[in-house]
Formats: C-alpha cells, sequence, structure tokens
C-alpha cells in the first residue's frame, strides 16, 4: 500500500467551508487561539491541499458590519483567489447566529423585525452566491430554538420558520437563480433546543414547504450523533427521499458537545459504513467538509488536519469498496440474505388477500440464524487493514 493512493484530486470533489480552517479556536471558555483567516489565504492553501470547492457565510468573506467598499474589496480578492485556483463555489450559507441580534433566532425569532432582516441578509447574499456559481445554498437555523418552555410558541416558530422558507424559495425562482436550499439539523448548541432537531424533523417540514422541490438536507456526522442517531442509516433515508442535497463530514464521540473533529476521526466504524453508504447510494454532491481544527493547533496543524479529512475519506473509499469486491463478504452477504430483502413482499398481482392466511415453517424461521456477526466481522477486519 503506497501513500499515493491517497492523493486527493479534483474529481474527487472534495469542498470545505471557509470557516472551518478559519476558526481562530474561539470557545466557551477561551479566546481566539489563532489569528484571522482572510477568505482568499483559505481558498489557496485548500487548493494546493487537492480540494476542488469551498463553501462560505456571507460573514466569513466580509464584516457583518463591513462598509460597501470593505464589503466589494474582500469579494473581491475572495474572487481573484478562486479564478487563480480554479476552485468551485459548491455551495453558500448565511451566518444568521454571530451577531447579538440573532440570540433568539433569525426566522424564528419573537420578534418580527429581526426576521424581517434576516431575510433581507439571506437574499443579498443568495445574489453573491448565484453570482459565484453556488448550486446549493445551506440553512443552518443555529439560534432557532430556546433554552426554557415558555420562551418558544414552537407552532408559531414553525409557521415563521415555513414562511422564510416559502419567501426565500419564491425570491430564487423569480430571480431564475440555479439554487437548491439544504436544510442542515441538529439536536442542541447553541440553543439549549434547536428547532428541526434531526434528519427526520427536517425531512417532514420539507413537506409542508410551498416549493418542497428545491429544499432538500445537509445533514452534518456530528449533528446526528449528538442525537445519538446513526448517520449512515440517516443518509440512506434521505438519499431514499431524494432529498440528500449536500453533506457535512467531520467526526463525534457521541452524544457530547458538537466536537467537529476532522472527518475519520471519532466514531471511525460510522465513518466507514457513511462512505460505502454514499458509495451505494448515489450520491453525486460535494463530498464537503465541515470541522474544527482544534485549538491546540497552530497554522501547520490547522492544514495537517485538512488534509486528513481528505486522506481518511480516500482510505475509507478504498477499504469499503475492498469490502465489497471481497468474495468472503459477498458470500457472506447471499448467506444473510441481503439480496432478498431487495425482492418486494408481495409478487406482481398479488394483493391482500394472497397473504391473508400465508402459513410457513414458524419454527424453522425462529431457528435460523441470520449470519450477521460473521459478515460484521469481515466488515472490522477491512477497517482494521487485516484483511
Ligand atoms: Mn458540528
Amino acid at each position: 500500500m503506497t501513500a499515493d493512493r491517497y492523493v486527493p484530486s479534483r474529481e474527487d470533489h472534495f469542498s470545505f467551508g471557509i470557516w472551518t480552517v478559519g476558526w481562530q479556536g474561539v470557545d466557551v471558555f477561551g479566546g481566539a487561539v489563532r489569528p484571522p483567516m482572510p477568505a482568499d489565504r483559505a481558498v489557496r492553501k485548500l487548493a494546493e491541499l487537492g480540494a476542488y470547492g469551498v463553501n462560505f457565510h456571507d460573514n466569513d468573506v466580509f464584516d457583518f458590519d463591513a462598509s460597501p467598499a470593505e464589503r466589494e474589496q474582500r469579494i473581491s480578492a475572495f474572487r481573484k483567489a478562486l479564478e487563480e485556483t480554479g476552485m468551485v463555489v459548491t455551495t453558500a450559507t448565511t451566518n444568521l447566529f454571530g451577531h447579538p441580534m440573532f440570540k433568539d433566532g433569525a426566522f424564528t425569532a419573537n420578534e418580527r423585525e429581526v426576521r424581517r432582516f434576516a431575510l433581507a441578509k439571506v437574499m443579498r447574499n443568495l445574489d453573491l452566491a448565484a453570482e459565484l456559481g453556488a448550486q446549493t445554498y445551506v440553512f443552518w437555523g443555529g439560534r432557532e430554538g430556546a433554552e426554557s418552555g415558555a420562551a418558544k410558541d414552537v407552532q408559531n416558530a414553525l409557521y415563521r420558520y415555513a414562511e422564510g422558507f416559502n419567501v426565500l424559495a419564491q425570491y430564487v425562482l423569480d430571480q431564475g437563480y440555479h439554487i437548491r436550499f439544504a436544510i442542515e439539523p441538529k439536536p442542541n448548541e447553541p440553543r439549549g433546543d434547536i428547532l428541526l432537531p434531526t434528519i427526520g424533523h427536517a425531512l417532514a417540514f420539507i413537506n409542508s414547504l410551498e416549493h418542497p422541490e428545491i429544499v432538500g438536507i445537509n445533514p452534518e456526522v456530528g449533528h446526528e450523533e449528538m442525537a445519538g442517531m446513526n448517520y449512515a442509516h440517516g443518509i440512506a433515508q434521505a438519499l431514499w427521499h431524494g432529498k440528500l442535497f449536500h453533506i457535512d463530514l467531520n467526526g463525534q464521540n457521541g452524544p457530547r458537545y458538537d466536537q467537529d473533529l476532522r472527518f475519520g476521526a471519532g466514531n471511525a466504524r460510522g465513518a466507514f459504513w457513511l462512505v460505502d453508504t454514499l458509495l451505494s447510494g448515489g450520491y453525486a454532491g460535494p463530498v464537503h467538509f465541515d470541522f474544527k481544527p482544534p485549538r491546540t493547533e497552530d497554522d501547520d496543524g490547522v492544514w495537517a488536519s485538512a488534509a486528513a479529512c481528505m486522506r481518511n475519506y480516500l482510505i475509507l473509499r478504498d477499504k469499503a469498496r475492498a469490502f465489497r469486491a471481497d468474495p468472503e463478504v459477498q458470500e457472506a452477504l447471499r448467506a444473510a440474505r441481503i439480496p432478498e430483502l431487495a425482492e418486494p413482499t408481495l409478487t406482481p398481482g398479488e394483493t391482500w388477500r394472497d397473504v391473508r392466511d400465508v402459513q410457513v415453517d414458524t419454527e424453522a424461521l425462529g431457528r435460523r440464524g441470520m449470519g450477521y456477526e460473521r459478515l460484521d466481522q469481515l466488515a472490522l477486519e477491512h477497517l482494521y487493514g487485516v484483511r
């Protein structure tokens, strides 16, 4: 096995949020450990590492209170870096959480003025996103929630949340932008309880919108695992609904604070099944990383951490392919009757009448083992590198 197999190329479609490598390490208990990173520097360094594209919040490129001249100057430096490196803007999003005015949310803030300003802020950045060629626009409603019961009328909040998406979908359609929306669920942090906490909540919500056809989801590994969910199962269901518009890959160690570890760290077994699910499920979007280089790292450590996200994906992709190609695995899959689940329960032409009184050998079915332990051990041996 040579190291060269795991060098990323543009064909791998790896992309990063500008804010990931730009994170200065500010957390609840301490201030910045690294200097600010201009967006254009992030673009150039990520291109050097083999990434294909980037994702940005409006305020990753220019400050919330930038003057029109400052805004233009920052955008033009960002645009120049994109042009010089050939990096693609795959995705964009809005910072609706950083400014104190968003302390109670944006689309679901109790104060109507906050909601109206939030819509304007998104529309303004949708214009920039469209101009830079982004095809997906992410909505992470980190501040849409509450810490206490009476603080938020959840049903009204959902009416306002849907209203926000309806207005913005109409804006995109009226402007003729080729942009789809992707909702990013998260159970908590920074709010005590966040609305649309999991993949399932977001999928159900989309069905109540006026333009569900342009709204999908952007599930993040860590967010689902914080809620104790199986990420691979979640994205498989999103794929089944045709709603996996984007992904946020990172690492997490179970239900605790949002760790945002580099992809492949944390729940390595979950990462293996995630890659296997993406390969078999037909996901065609960017392979996007949303992680935070730990605040123990200096500038070199930031890039080591970013490069490792891509390298770990390629390693796991190799392992998932080797697992599926292994003749012993294929035999174990058949023995576990995996292909049988693809057969409809009723034969074409049958109705409930044909199964209403069906007779089977209940004793034999109860005795028969499924062989999943042998199958899973083969997967683990591929993951552990001994097959
Ligand atoms: Mn996260």
